[in-house]
This record gives C-alpha cells, sequence and structure tokens, in this order.
C-alpha cells in the first residue's frame, strides 16, 4: 500500500485558507468551531482525491455495489476517525501542535453525527469501516435527519430530551449531490393504461417530493479506498414543475412543501419498539425509493441487461424498515422497465438480503393495509400480488395447512408484516450471533426456516478496531503494537492473540493496569467535569452503558447497588474492594417506566455518593448524554463490562466487544454475543450467571414465574423492594417508584409479573458481582483475565463480519486503488 505523503506545508495553508473563505478570518481571531470546521475542510482536501480515484477504480473493474439500505448510521465525529484512517493523525496532531493548536481539543468542537439509536445504526457505522478498508464498494443509504438523536440533559435525576441540532454551523465533510435527485411520489391512485396488449401502471394524483443526496466520505484504513455515505434530504418539487393540470394548484403546492419540511426532520428516538407512526412509513418510502432509483439508473449507465441487475448488485436490509426495497425494485423492473413479473421476481429475490436484529415482538413492524395502501398505492399491489403467489406457494408445499398460512402470510389481520416480506423478497436472512440465529430458526422463525432452510444464516456482529482501540484508546492500542512488534493488528485483529503470552509477564500486566488507570484518571476527570462527582481511579469501574430497556435491565443493576448499599450500611468495616457503578442509557422519549428507572438511578446516586458512613467504599454515576464520542473514552477505562440482559433477549450486543477489546471482563448472561465472548476467552475469565435462553423460553411458555414467591422468602430482596415504596430514594415520597415495584410483583394487563426475571436471576447476579469484588484483591488474576480478554477479541471485528458478508451473501469484487 502506497498512501501519499502527509505534506506539513500544505496543510496548514489548507487551513489557513479555508478559515479565509469560510469566515474570513485568520488563526488569531477565529473561534474554536471555526478552526475546527477550518480543519476539517483540508482534511476533505486530503481525502478527495482518493474519493475519485476510488469510483474510478471500481467502475474500471466493474465491480459489484453493494447498498448497505439503513434507516440509521451512527456515524459518531468524523475528524478523528478520517485521520486515523488516513493514517495520518500523528502527522496532523503534529502540524497543529506547531500552530498552537491542540487537535484532541478540535476534535471536542464537532457534534456527532448520531443518525441512530443504538447497537443497529452503530453497527451500520462500523461495517461501512471495514468494507472501505477490506477494498469493497458500498454506498451507505440513509436519510439527512436535521436532527438526530436527542440530547440527554438529566434535570433533578429525571431525563430531559433536547433537540440536537448537528447541522447548525454546517457539515465541513458533506458534498451536496444535487445532479443525482430523485422524485418520490406518495398517494393518490393507480390507473391501468391498456397499451399494445400490455396493461401499464402509472400512479396519479399523487403528491411528490425531490430527493437530495449528500455524500459524506467512508475512508479505509490506509488503502487509498474512499466510499460513500449517502444520506438523502427532502427538499419541495418546483411546483413550476407540476404538471399542466396541476399547475397552479395552490392547496398542492403548499401541502407538497409540507410534505418535504417533514420527512427528513427527525430521527425516530424508539429502539426495539414499533410505533406505527406514518412519517415514518414515509421516511423509509422516500429514502428506498430514491436509493433504487438511483442504484438501476447507474447499474443502465455500463451494463444493457437490467435481468442481470444481480449479478452487479446487492441490496442489504438493515432489519426490516427498508424493506419497502423489495416492492419498489419490483415496481420500477415490472413499470418502468417492462419485466414479467416471473423476470422481476427473479431479480429482486437475487438482489436483495435481509438482517435480522431482534427478536422482541414489539419491535416487530406491522403496518395498517389501510395507511399502508393509502401512501403507498402502487407499491401495496404488489406486495398483494407478492402475499398471493407466496401463500399459494405455502399451500402447494404444506396442502390443507391453513394455521401454517395463516402464520406466515405476509398479509394478515389487516395488517402488512414487513419481515415476512422481507424474508419472502430475500435470498437470505441472518441473525447477529449465533444464539441469536438459533432462536429464529427453531422459533421465532421456524415455519419459515422449514420451508426455506438455505436462505437462513448467522452473522456474528462485529466492531471496529480502529475507532474503538486506536483512536478511543491510544494508550492500549501503542501499547499492543509494541508488544506485539507491528500494528498490523489495525486491520488484522486475529494477531492480537499474540498477547496471550504476556498475560502472566509482571511487566506487562504492570505495563497494562498502568494504562488502565491512566484511562480511568482521563474518565475521572470527565465526569467531574460533567457530573461534578469525583471517583476514585482505584476504584472497580463498573460499567453499563447502552440503551435503556426493561430487557437490558439496568434495573437489575441498580436493585443489586441497593443491595450492596444495605449491606455496607448494616456492617461498615465490611472489607471490599471500593466500586465505582457507572451507567449511561437514553429512554426512548415515550417510554415512561425507562425513563423512571434513570430517575431511580439518579436518586440512589444522590443517597450513595451524600452518605458519609461508607467510607466512599461505593459511587454511583449516571453519564449524561451517551453517545459515541464519550463511549470511547468509557470502555477505554472500564475494568467490568455489564452484559446482563435476559437471556434470549439480546439479539448479540456489541458494545460487550468493545469492553473486550478495551480489557474490561464481562459480567453476563449466557445471551446474544456474551455466549461466543466466552467461548473465545473461557469461562474462568468472565463473570457468568442466570438463567439460560431456553429456561427463560420455557418459563415464558408457561405463562412466567412467581415472583411473589422471591420477595417473600428472601429478606435482602424483600427489603430493597420496599426501599421503592417507603420514601428511601425519594424523600418520602412512596408512589414515585411505586410503578417499578408493581412491575416486579404484580401481572398487569398483558404483562406478567417481573417479565424479565430480574429477581429470578437477582440472587445469582449478586454471586457474580461479589466474586468481582473477590477477583479483584488478587491484582495478578485481574490483570491476567484483563490481558486475556484484549488477546481473544479477535473474532469480534467487523472486518471479520464483513468477511463473512461478502464470502456467503454479497460475493463482492476486491479493488486495489492506486494513486
Ligand atoms: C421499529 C422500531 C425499531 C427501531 C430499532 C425496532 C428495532 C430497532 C433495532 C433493530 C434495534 C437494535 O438496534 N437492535 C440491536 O441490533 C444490534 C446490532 O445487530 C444488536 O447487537 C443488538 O443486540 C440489538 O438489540
Amino acid at each position: 500500500m502506497e498512501m501519499k505523503k502527509f505534506d506539513k506545508q500544505e496543510f496548514r495553508y489548507s487551513v489557513a485558507y479555508a478559515l479565509k473563505n469560510q469566515f474570513r478570518k485568520t488563526l488569531e481571531d477565529a473561534t474554536s468551531q471555526e478552526i475546527y470546521q477550518a480543519v476539517a475542510h483540508a482534511v476533505k482536501n486530503m481525502i478527495v482525491d482518493q474519493w475519485i480515484a476510488s469510483r474510478r477504480e471500481f467502475e474500471k473493474k466493474d465491480a459489484k455495489t453493494l447498498y448497505y439500505l439503513s434507516m440509521e448510521f451512527l456515524m459518531g465525529r468524523a475528524l478523528g476517525n478520517n485521520l486515523i484512517n488516513l493514517t495520518a493523525y500523528q502527522d496532523v496532531k503534529e502540524a497543529l501542535e506547531e500552530m498552537g493548536l491542540d487537535l484532541n481539543y478540535l476534535e471536542d468542537q464537532e457534534p456527532d453525527a448520531a443518525l441512530g439509536n443504538g447497537g443497529l445504526g452503530r453497527l451500520a457505522a462500523c461495517f461501512l469501516d471495514s468494507l472501505a478498508t477490506l477494498g469493497y464498494e458500498v454506498y451507505g443509504c440513509g436519510i439527512r435527519y436535521h436532527y438526530g438523536m436527542f440530547k440527554q440533559k438529566i434535570e433533578n435525576g429525571f431525563q430531559v430530551e433536547v433537540p440536537d441540532e448537528w447541522l447548525k454551523d454546517g457539515n465541513p465533510f458533506e458534498v451536496r449531490r444535487s445532479e443525482y435527485s430523485k422524485e418520490v411520489k406518495f398517494g393518490g391512485y393507480v390507473r391501468v393504461i391498456r397499451e399494445d396488449g400490455k396493461d401499464r401502471y402509472v400512479q396519479e394524483g399523487y403528491q411528490s417530493v425531490m430527493a437530495v443526496p449528500y455524500d459524506l466520505p467512508i475512508v479505509g484504513y490506509g488503502n487509498n479506498v474512499v466510499n460513500t455515505l449517502r444520506i438523502w434530504d427532502a427538499q419541495p418539487i418546483n411546483t413550476f414543475n407540476l404538471d399542466s393540470f396541476d399547475k397552479g394548484d395552490y392547496q398542492k403546492a403548499v401541502e407538497q412543501e409540507n410534505l418535504a419540511k417533514n420527512i427528513c426532520e427527525v430521527l425516530y428516538p424508539n429502539d426495539n419498539h414499533y410505533a406505527g407512526k406514518e412519517l415514518r412509513l414515509k421516511q423509509q418510502y422516500f429514502f428506498i425509493s430514491a436509493s433504487v432509483q438511483r442504484a438501476v439508473e447507474r447499474y443502465k449507465q455500463n451494463h444493457s441487461d437490467i435481468r442481470k441487475f444481480y449479478e452487479k448488485n446487492v441490496f442489504q436490509l438493515n432489519d426490516t424498515h427498508p424493506t419497502v426495497a423489495v416492492p419498489e425494485l419490483m415496481r420500477i423492473l415490472l413499470d418502468e422497465e417492462g419485466l414479467t413479473w416471473e423476470e422481476a421476481w427473479d431479480v429482486t429475490t437475487k438482489t436483495c438480503a435481509y438482517t435480522n436484529h431482534t427478536i422482541m415482538a414489539e419491535a416487530l413492524e406491522k403496518w395498517p393495509i389501510d395507511l399502508f395502501s393509502n401512501l403507498l398505492p402502487r407499491i401495496y399491489q404488489i406486495v398483494e400480488e407478492i402475499n398471493r403467489r407466496f401463500t399459494e406457494q405455502i399451500r402447494r408445499m404444506y396442502p390443507g395447512d391453513e394455521d401454517r398460512v395463516s402464520k406466515m402470510a405476509i398479509l394478515y389481520n389487516g395488517k402488512v408484516r414487513m419481515a415476512y416480506l422481507a424474508i419472502a423478497g430475500s435470498f437470505s436472512v441472518n441473525g447477529v450471533a449465533r444464539l441469536h440465529t438459533e432462536i429464529l430458526e427453531k422459533q421465532e422463525l421456524r415455519y419459515f426456516y422449514e420451508m426455506m432452510p438455505q436462505k437462513f444464516n448467522n452473522k456474528t456482529n462485529g466492531i471496529t478496531q480502529r475507532r474503538f482501540l486506536l483512536h478511543g484508546n491510544p494508550l492500549l492500542a501503542a501499547w499492543v503494537t509494541k508488544k506485539l512488534g507491528t500494528k498490523d493488528w489495525v486491520t488484522d485483529l486475529s494477531l492480537i492473540e499474540g498477547l496471550k503470552k504476556f498475560a502472566e509477564d509482571k511487566t506487562a500486566q504492570k505495563e497494562f493496569m498502568e494504562i488502565k488507570y491512566q484511562n480511568k484518571v482521563r474518565l475521572a476527570k470527565y465526569i467531574k467535569e460533567h457530573n461534578g462527582i469525583e471517583v476514585d481511579p482505584n476504584s472497580i469501574f463498573d460499567v453499563q452503558v447502552k440503551r435503556l430497556h426493561e430487557y437490558k435491565r439496568q434495573l437489575m443493576n441498580i436493585l443489586h447497588v441497593m443491595y450492596l448499599y444495605n449491606q455496607l450500611k448494616e456492617n461498615p468495616d465490611m472489607e471490599m474492594a471500593p466500586r465505582t457503578f457507572i451507567f449511561g442509557a437514553k429512554a426512548a422519549a415515550g417510554y415512561r417506566r425507562a425513563k423512571l428507572t434513570i430517575k431511580l438511578i439518579n436518586a440512589v446516586a444522590d443517597v450513595v455518593n451524600n452518605d458519609p458512613d461508607i467510607k466512599g467504599k461505593m459511587k454511583v454515576v449516571f453519564i449524561e448524554d451517551y453517545r459515541v464520542s464519550n463511549a470511547e473514552l468509557i470502555f477505554a477505562a472500564a475494568d467490568i463490562s455489564e452484559q446482563i440482559s435476559t437471556a434470549s433477549k439480546e439479539a448479540s450486543g456489541t458494545g460487550n466487544m468493545k469492553f473486550m477489546l478495551n480489557g474490561a471482563i464481562t459480567i453476563g448472561t449466557m445471551d446474544g454475543a456474551n455466549v461466543e465472548i466466552v467461548e473465545e476467552v473461557g469461562e474462568e475469565y468472565a463473570f457468568i450467571f442466570g438463567l439460560s435462553a431456553d429456561e427463560v423460553i420455557n418459563f415464558e411458555k408457561n405463562g412466567g414465574y412467581r415472583p411473589i414467591d422471591m420477595y417473600n422468602s428472601d429478606p435482602d430482596i424483600h427489603k430493597v423492594l420496599d426501599q421503592l415504596t417507603n420514601g428511601t430514594y425519594s424523600n418520602g415520597d412512596h408512589n414515585l417508584f411505586k410503578e417499578i415495584y408493581d412491575s416486579l410483583l404484580h401481572a398487569s394487563g398483558m404483562d406478567k409479573a417481573d417479565m424479565y426475571f430480574i429477581l429470578k436471576d437477582f440472587r445469582a447476579y449478586a454471586e457474580a458481582e461479589k466474586k468481582i469484588g473477590e477477583a479483584y484483591m488478587n491484582k495478578s488474576w485481574w490483570a491476567k483475565a484483563a490481558i486475556l480478554n484484549v488477546a481473544c477479541s479477535g473474532k469480534f471485528s467487523s472486518d471479520r463480519t464483513i468477511r463473512e458478508y461478502v464470502e456467503d451473501i454479497w460475493h463482492l469484487d476486491r479493488v486495489d486503488v492506486k494513486l
């Protein structure tokens, strides 16, 4: 790999030039934000030639193109990451230093691109990083939300949502590509026109918007490859362009303008919860129609046979959110390209592939047919025909089994079941960790698996070591390079197993623990600045950061903190390694119980942190506004990684991998990718507890269990639960946390008591937490376990995941880019 050499002088000019042209300022009078922007422009300058060269190279090779279709891309900040992947981070840091500027400080001026909720969105971002690094062509296709994931403020212990104005100062890395704009049509009706003995379907009386793409560069690591994240914005159609019938239709012009204004306004902040809002379906069709139109147009520029579209293109559907790609591609092939149904279906089902990211029932998208067919009349007709043929096929395979037909039909009970449409329209269906895929095959999707087992496959998730080690933890990254004697782990994480031989080496252990300590000091400083809380870097940093959801059981964690506090109060001289419990989580704005859990965590923190009796043996911290940028600091500083979901519920988890890569030890259930983490590192170097997925599923089939029995028979649990309603953590208010108390002990409506088995797993969890405290006393065991976790994390690079997708599903062509 030959990289262009960094030219310090040129870089300086480039920054000064951008400052002058953008802001008519010099370094002396520019603000930090302006300097960040100017530096970002200079970095974009370093990227564009590679960006152009990459397109040329892929085109020359006629490489197959992946379209990664996703409602979410949780990119985080771009500046530092781009510099890392340009292998220019150190050079630029030094160049800036000579100009009296601190790169770290400038990086902090950039708002996170938070165009995603959690795991699914961040996975998309890691995949883009790996695809560019491995030399494959991909367009990430998504939406240019004007407001990304809300900013979280904590006021009086409660979460308050603040709009995320990430574009307010502009986005220096984006390039608007109005030449690729596409019209997207909503509503109206379908007219059938008889033409040359064939029916032609045209949508009339519709409203439309113009989809305008903005491109962001995705830089591969040290290989000159630059791919594109293409996010679509909506613009009103110029009313002069309305057809003559509509000209002067003022009402329609206004409605179209509003449609355009609304579509890209905001990311829905629900993680794992389907709300069924019409605007969300508009968003889905909007970016899918534009992306598919462009993909077909691009293919036709250099290829004449649309029947072979699938040979050069593949669409990966990131969960069901982009599933309208199936009928939209059908529409274009049928109505615009004139293929027969059989031809169009052949192309579509060889182009589309679907990834499932959750088995949570409330996350499944099922659109009411009325809403769907009114908004997308032509698409709905096509879905009806897909469903007609699909159910016919089921009946042929299973004659007389109408029960099976109703369980598998795409249209059922007045709803469009998007997951089933995605499966029927795809050649591949994958889960995101081995256990998750098994549950899909044996439980959730078993009828589909029985009918078409060849479609099903597993792709265990991964993370990019470029962001989550090289950028996020520079001290550990340098140590890994020194110990391995090579930096090649940056593009081949399997090499990191070379650290195994240092696990028992005293010097290595000391160095490792010193680095962990420095990272804890860095996080402690962040916590002091942002929370005003002093934490002790010598205490165990026990961390749970992820979206707030009942199945992730942050509640079990804080109940355990309450339990431990009770123990300490009873026995203040109890010997224990000092502990800092760190939480970070956003709750969906309308998820009352999740928001109340945040309040509980903060309330417990208030009491515990201000109690002199316990002599600083424990602290509780809730980090405000958990997001990609502060996540990098948090993973680097963690001793313990809390992965405690109710078994069977967490499809994979990816935070678990980021912690492991940074040398934190997992306390967790046998769920999602935890199973594979434990398999890699060995059960003795993790703290595993609790019900298995099979046990949970069995309890669920048999109507749950009786948590009230645990409450009555276990005095410690009894006491902790009572403290939810006796005012201990609510200044005497007995009602504040009553809802949480009730959810644990009493069934309500459809919900069973303690649906997530918190009390059932509590004792086992407390035991595991206790073992952590004991293990930490043995410094050399701890260092060994932590080093082994790093050394065994090789499997969890998203480079490995992408290689598997390429081999089994995408079959992309690898390209070398020379400048
Ligand atoms: C329709 C509302 C909605 C929004 C987001 C439903 C479902 C989602 C996502 C599928 C939720 C999600 O992010 N799932 C997570 O995906 C990660 C990447 O595969 C996994 O690691 C997590 O376990 C899974 O919860």
